[in-house]
């Protein structure tokens, strides 16, 4: 067994973590406080090939790999979690244009994901009343003479204010998974309104938005896979998704990890520094074991993914568990630094607020749990 990175996989981690701790961590702070979405950051990391680290150089992309992208995506969740969700949003929707587009809908989007211009892409499958039983949407395309006109409400979407495409699930024909279509839809698209965004918890510099389909026209050529096939695309792109917001997680933790060490040294109690005591010791102990585990999950799905071998079962267990991980690193970071740990003055508190969400988005925990359960019960 070969732990070793590659060559390409350590200078992607490495020009990764370089920006992330030079450009976006400084600014971290002040985006979450003030709500700023990171255009900036996210054309700075587009130019570093970070927007399409798994795609092919043909379209754009840096063509390095599904390990090079959970390690990218570490390094940038470490300095700013919601930087890092736009980041795995958009380098989602690019893989899934990729591999199930036309040519020439890959064409049009995959290079402007890659580059920037397209600052970021959207996923609209969830609901009002359908987030984790995304079978129940009630969203509609019909077939016009010209081609589609969508109708209908979707829910918690990522970065839907800065958008350039966005890929939209609406169904076609029978009730349930298969009368499911795919559909891209470009911003400024007539009759598609974008909700005001929501006042979250964390994340706070990532926007998230509803949108409403209302007679919304697309031509002939919006549609974006087979008919009927929606569905399998939703699930084949969350599976890699997961791999994403596992490795969100990791690096949020591994944020958390850091503060509460440089804190537990430099902080004196009883004439000693807090971290001589055994609980102090103990905490950081299992925050760096919970922390490898989860690296090593997330990173075993994204290895499995990029050798072309079924990941679905790997990529749950890693999203189950890195984000699980992740709470119980943030809250015992916040302990570790105790009362300024409840501060704004320090970034803990921030890492636990963002940490809250990654149990949540892109499959509950439970979610995760009954797709491990049914694959080892098949
Ligand atoms: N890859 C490819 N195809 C898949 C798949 C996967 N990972 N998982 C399921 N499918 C296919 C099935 O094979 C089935 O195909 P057929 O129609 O040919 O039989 C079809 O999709 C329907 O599958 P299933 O019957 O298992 O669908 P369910 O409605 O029971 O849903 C879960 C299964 C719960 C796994 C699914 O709804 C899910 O992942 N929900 C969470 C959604 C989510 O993450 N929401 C958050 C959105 S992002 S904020």
């Amino acid at each position: 067994m070969d732990f070793s990175l590659s060559e390409t996989e350590l200078e992607v981690q490495r020009a990764a973590r370089a920006y992330a701790q030079r450009v976006i961590a400084p600014r971290a702070h002040e985006l979450s406080e003030r709500e700023l979405f990171p255009v900036a950051e996210l054309r700075g990391l587009a130019e570093l090939g970070m927007m399409g680290v798994n795609l092919p150089a043909a379209l754009g992309g840096a063509e390095a790999g599904v390990v090079a992208y959970s390690l990218a995506m570490q390094e940038v969740a470490a300095a700013c979690a919601s930087t890092a969700v736009t980041m795995s949003v958009t380098n989602m929707v690019g893989e899934i244009i990729t591999k199930f587009g036309t040519p020439a809908q890959a064409e049009r989007h995959v290079p402007r994901l890659c580059s920037g211009e397209h600052v970021a892409g959207s996923f609209a499958l969830s609901e009002p009343e359908a987030g984790s039983d995304p079978g129940g949407m009630r969203t509609t395309a019909t077939k016009t003479s010209s081609g589609w006109r969508l109708d209908g409400q979707k829910q918690w979407i990522t970065s839907g204010t800065h958008a350039g495409v966005f890929v939209v699930w609406a169904r076609t024909g029978e009730p349930g998974t298969r009368g499911i279509s795919c559909f891209l839809v470009e911003a400024g698209a007539p009759g598609l309104k974008i909700g005001k965004h929501e006042d979250k918890l964390g994340l706070r510099a990532s926007s998230t938005v509803p949108l409403t389909f209302d007679g919304c026209e697309l031509p002939e050529s919006a549609l974006f896979g087979p008919l009927g096939g929606g569905f399998k695309i939703a699930m084949t792109a969350l599976d890699g998704g997961r791999i994403g917001i596992a490795s969100q997680a990791c690096g949020i933790a591994s944020a958390a990890l850091s503060a509460a060490t440089e804190y537990a040294k430099d902080r004196r109690a009883f004439d000693r520094p807090i971290a001589d005591f055994q609980a102090i010791q103990w905490m950081l102990a299992d925050m760096r074991t919970e922390l490898d585990a989860a690296r090593a999950l997330t990173l075993r799905a994204a290895w499995l993914k990029g050798r072309g071998q079924p990941f679905s079962r790997e990529a749950s267990m890693a999203k189950l568990f890195a984000s699980e991980s992740c709470n119980r690193v943030c809250q015992k970071a916040v302990q570790v630094l105790g009362g300024y740990g409840y501060t704004r003055e320090f970034p803990v508190e921030r890492y636990l607020r963002d940490a809250r969400v990654t149990t949540i988005y892109e499959g509950t925990s439970e979610i995760q749990r009954t797709v491990i359960a049914r694959l080892i019960l098949a």
